[in-house]
């Protein structure tokens, strides 16, 4: 048996029909396909999309957007679930390569679709073809290649029958999955083929929860029991696996001090009595002494960036040990770590069983009782600094705080806010922190909002965006009126880059080149004002104007009543900044310059970066 279709209605429907399963708990994998049409996909993906209405279709603003936009949705998924991504050729589809690299780097699952250039050829150079003198076999969406978990191009629509598979196999692999780009040749999508009947039948990908090798659980254990202070780093993958209830017991249960990296947070509520902030360059103080000093880390779910490590110089226990629960190998050996390959809730489990009657020792529990005491306190003294206006970018953070509910979700990307909340928000929910801080993408704000609505419209969405992200990336405003997806977007309007700012100056260099200013010689004349207010209100959003602290309350109150999108605009001091809490980052400083700031600063940089380690193993 085979049904006759074009390439492109061949792949909606083989998209329909495949379903995830974990836990037992069978659904839908896609749940319909973003895209912007030209000529690379009117005729093929475009028609196709036509005629199965009961595949969505979303029509954006921007591609790059809704590349976050989908991975925005996977996260808040758990990556359980995901959207395709539809463009024309050329400028179209490069248009989501910094979409792409960004799903990629934060492990979500997006399905893009770019079109092609021509497979017969006869008719090139088409319209936004890139030629090469050197070769026919190459077009712009070569250039996925390097940020997608998986890449093909569809040169017959034979080839569907095994790239699709393929496809849905890398998606859906905790340990393998990002994007998955399948390039489709703009005359392929619209050729007709005889498919096998077979290939559209439902098809159900087990996301497996696999288990760590028994032996290295035992070796794990006896580490664990020895420990004199223990640590946990919770990251990312403690949530996507829904280990936090798992980690929640495991904690209590043996006094183990829980860290959170960016992806990690929320893995604890913030009044756990173990959860001791955020961890590294944006951490809390309390999480910082604590890995300083630590002589096992547990990382689980984390892949150690640079932030969380404080460039390496996070751990200075000479006699520090790792051990890491991840799915994927490649972080589970990091660090030189004792490696548990394995999803985190089951190892967990698996470990807790063991180590039922281990507690750590009085002396460290109290320490870590005192130093969550001290990180409390610091945060209330950051929520209640009232200056301005304009206001301090810390009290408004927790005027959102008090304000919002305990299921409602905050969106971040880029700027000053993703550290500052990293420090100061108090989460309520697993689900009640949403950061893209893998590839940290001003734009990815708005874009991104959209797709955790989508993902759970039950949630009020809180967008927290910087003026220079929303300059970049606030067109999907459009997007979210048109679907009637209510978002709420918090705009801290502070006048240029507050966060490079203060690197900059950091680094000797004085902010320049690093606020919005006329050209005056320099970029240092006179505030360029924009009118954020009319800008919003003109994209049809609800918009308001805070400057106050009593403004900002009425304003939140005034977007909860409202049923559409809207936009607060609070002007912020760009100035006004939360410090650092006993960490470091590693960004190099000229080692040559005229300048005595830079000078010293390069002396500083020299010094502090001898802190950073190398880890060997131990066992
Ligand atoms: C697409 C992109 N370009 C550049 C950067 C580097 N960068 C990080 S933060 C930042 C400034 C962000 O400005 P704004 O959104 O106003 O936030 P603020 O720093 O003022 O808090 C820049 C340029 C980035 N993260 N993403
Ligand atoms: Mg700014």
């Amino acid at each position: 048996m085979t049904r006759r279709l074009t390439t492109a209605q061949a792949i909606i429907q083989f998209l329909k029909a495949q379903q995830v399963s974990r836990d037992s708990r069978d659904q839908a994998f896609f749940a319909g396909c973003f895209g912007i049409f030209g000529h690379g996909n009117v005729a093929g993906i475009g028609q196709a999309l036509q005629q199965n209405p009961d595949f969505p279709y979303f029509l954006c603003r921007n591609e790059q957007a809704m590349v976050h936009t989908a991975a925005a949705f996977a996260k808040m998924s758990n990556r359980l679930r995901a959207l395709v991504c539809t463009t024309s050729i050329g400028p179209g589809a490069t248009n989501m390569l910094t979409g792409a690299a960004g799903a990629t780097i934060n492990r979500l699952p997006v399905l893009l679709l770019p079109g092609d250039i021509f497979a017969r050829r006869n008719v090139a150079p088409v319209l936004q073809q890139l030629e090469s003198s050197s070769t026919q076999d190459v077009s712009v969406n070569d250039c996925f290649r390097p940020v997608s978990r998986y890449w093909d191009r569809i040169q017959r629509p034979e080839q569907i029958l095994t790239a699709l598979p393929e496809a849905m196999r890398v998606l859906t692999s905790p340990a393998e999955t990002g994007a998955v780009t399948l390039a489709l040749p703009q005359d392929v999508q619209a050729e007709a083929f005889d498919f096998p009947e077979e290939f559209f039948a439902r098809r159900t990908w087990v996301v497996p929860r696999s288990r760590a090798d028994a032996a290295l659980v035992a070796e794990a254990v006896e580490w664990i029991g020895s420990a004199k202070k223990p640590f946990i780093i919770a990251g990312g993958g403690v949530i996507y696996s829904c280990a936090t209830e798992a980690l929640s017991r495991f904690a209590t249960q043996t006094g183990i001090p829980v860290s959170e990296t960016q992806a990690g947070k929320g893995s604890l509520a913030f009044d756990h009595p173990q959860c001791v902030g955020g961890m590294g360059v944006t951490g809390s103080s309390a999480a910082n002494r604590l890995a300083r000093e630590a002589d096992l880390v547990i990382g689980i779910g984390t892949r150690y960036s640079d932030f969380t490590t404080a460039s390496v110089t996070a751990f200075q226990n000479p006699g520090v040990r790792f051990i890491n629960i991840n799915v994927a190998e490649f972080d589970a050996y990091k660090r030189a770590a004792l490696p548990l390959v394995g999803d985190a809730a089951i190892t967990l489990e698996e470990l807790g069983k063991v180590l039922v009657s281990h507690q750590v020792g009085a002396d460290y529990a109290q320490q870590i009782a005192r130093l969550r005491a001290e990180w409390e306190a610091e945060v209330d003294k950051t929520y209640g600094r009232h200056v301005g206006p304009p206001l301090s970018q810390g009290e408004v953070i927790g005027v959102l705080n008090s304000m919002l509910g305990p299921k409602d979700v905050i969106v971040c990307a880029a700027g000053s806010l993703p550290g500052d909340l990293h420090k100061l928000w108090r989460t309520r929910d697993p689900k009640g922190y949403h950061l893209e801080y893998g590839y940290s993408c001003m734009g990815y704000e708005i874009a991104g909002g959209l797709g955790v609505k989508l993902a759970d419209p039950s949630r009020e969405v809180y967008v927290l965006v910087g003026d220079g992200s929303y300059l970049m990336m606030a067109q999907e405003i459009v997007t979210a009126l048109q679907e009637h997806v209510k978002i709420n977007i918090v705009l801290l309007d502070n006048h240029g880059f507050s966060s490079i700012g203060g690197l900059s100056r950091a680094c000797g260099s004085g902010g320049f080149g690093t606020e919005y200013r006329y050209r005056e010689g320099g970029l240092t004349g006179a505030t360029i004002p924009v009118d954020f207010l009319a800008n919003a209100a003109s994209l049809g959003a609800h918009a308001i104007q805070a400057n106050t602290r009593e403004e900002l309350m009425e304003a939140i109150r005034s977007s909860k009543q409202q049923t559409r999108t809207s936009v607060i605009v609070v002007e912020t001091d760009y100035h006004d900044r939360v410090p650092g809490y006993e960490s470091w980052w590693d960004v190099p400083i000229a080692e040559v310059s005229e300048v005595e700031s830079v000078q010293q600063a390069q002396r500083n940089y020299a010094k502090a970066r001898q802190r950073e380690r190398y880890f060997w193993p131990s066992h």
